[in-house]
């Protein structure tokens, strides 16, 4: 299957929990490069002013009356996504720190992978982030790579795109916990037989808000990590849930 990009049609999905500081200006720089039409912006039972600035702007939002976790959030988002017929699905920060101008290239990807993921290290980027998490991620990324069978350098980017496979998937069965949605939907999809691959991205600092780890967590999710990519391996989707068979690694070569 190669995938026509001129009518790919693309969702932006964006998980947002009590992000009114940044939420109106995210959501400015995106218009110059995706129809608002197509942008869903997912309010994870935020306290604040995030569902009305965003439907100000003019986009769609869905609202979890209570807070369920940006890997819930997506969840929703893969729903949407497979009942209007989206063929893509790009999960963007209401935070500030994914750049639009980054989404063409991710997009242009889903011809060649089912998950494109924008990795901030893999030309040797660096990130400011605390030191915890960045050892964290190191030791994750070799793990997930691994399962993946590519080189992913970047696993807990939440910047990444979807494509009609993983959709298929994960509108029924996305990882909620803490961390397990990013990380623990690489594997899941790798284990049916998806493919994953990387592209490399810069990201911007938060605008504002407050981010969800701190060094505290880093550590104390590290070991709950290790045990979710350990479970994974062994895991198994409940048979409703594979829409597509098992993807042998011939036609895993002409997604
Ligand atoms: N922290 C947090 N973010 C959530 C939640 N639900 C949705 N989100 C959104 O998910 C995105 C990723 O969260 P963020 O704190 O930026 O994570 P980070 O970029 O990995 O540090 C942001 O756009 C959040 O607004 C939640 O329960 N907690
Ligand atoms: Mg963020």
């Amino acid at each position: 299957m190669t995938t026509d990009l001129s009518t790919l049609k693309a969702l932006i999905a964006i998980p947002a929990y009590n992000e009114e500081a940044s939420i109106g200006a995210v959501l400015i720089d995106l218009r110059n490069h995706h129809a608002l039409e197509h942008v869903i912006v997912i309010d994870d039972g935020s306290r604040d002013a995030t569902a009305t600035i965003a439907r100000a702007a003019g986009v769609r939002v869905i609202r979890h009356p209570i807070n369920l976790g940006v890997g819930a959030a997506m969840g929703t988002a893969f729903k949407y996504a497979a009942r209007h017929g989206y063929e893509a699905v790009v999960q963007l920060d209401a935070d500030g720190q994914h750049r639009p101008e980054f989404l063409s290239v991710l997009l242009s990807q889903i011809g060649t992978a089912d998950i494109v993921v924008g990795s901030r290290f893999s030309d040797g980027g660096y990130f400011r982030t605390t030191w915890a998490r960045r050892t964290v991620m190191r030791v994750i990324a070799w793990v997930v790579s691994t399962y993946a069978r590519s080189r992913l350098t970047d696993v807990t980017s939440g910047f990444r795109v979807s494509g009609p496979r993983a959709i298929a998937l994960f509108s029924q069965h996305y990882p909620v916990e803490y961390l397990g949605d990013t990380v623990e939907s690489i594997v899941l999809a790798a284990r049916q037989g998806l493919t994953v691959t990387e592209v490399p991205v810069t990201m911007n600092e938060r605008f504002g808000g407050l981010p969800s780890q701190s060094i505290f967590r880093a550590f104390l999710y590290t070991g709950r990590i290790f045990l979710i990519l350990v479970l994974a391996g062994f895991r198994t989707v409940p048979r409703s849930v594979i829409v597509t068979k098992r993807i042998s690694k011939k036609e895993r070569k002409s997604v």
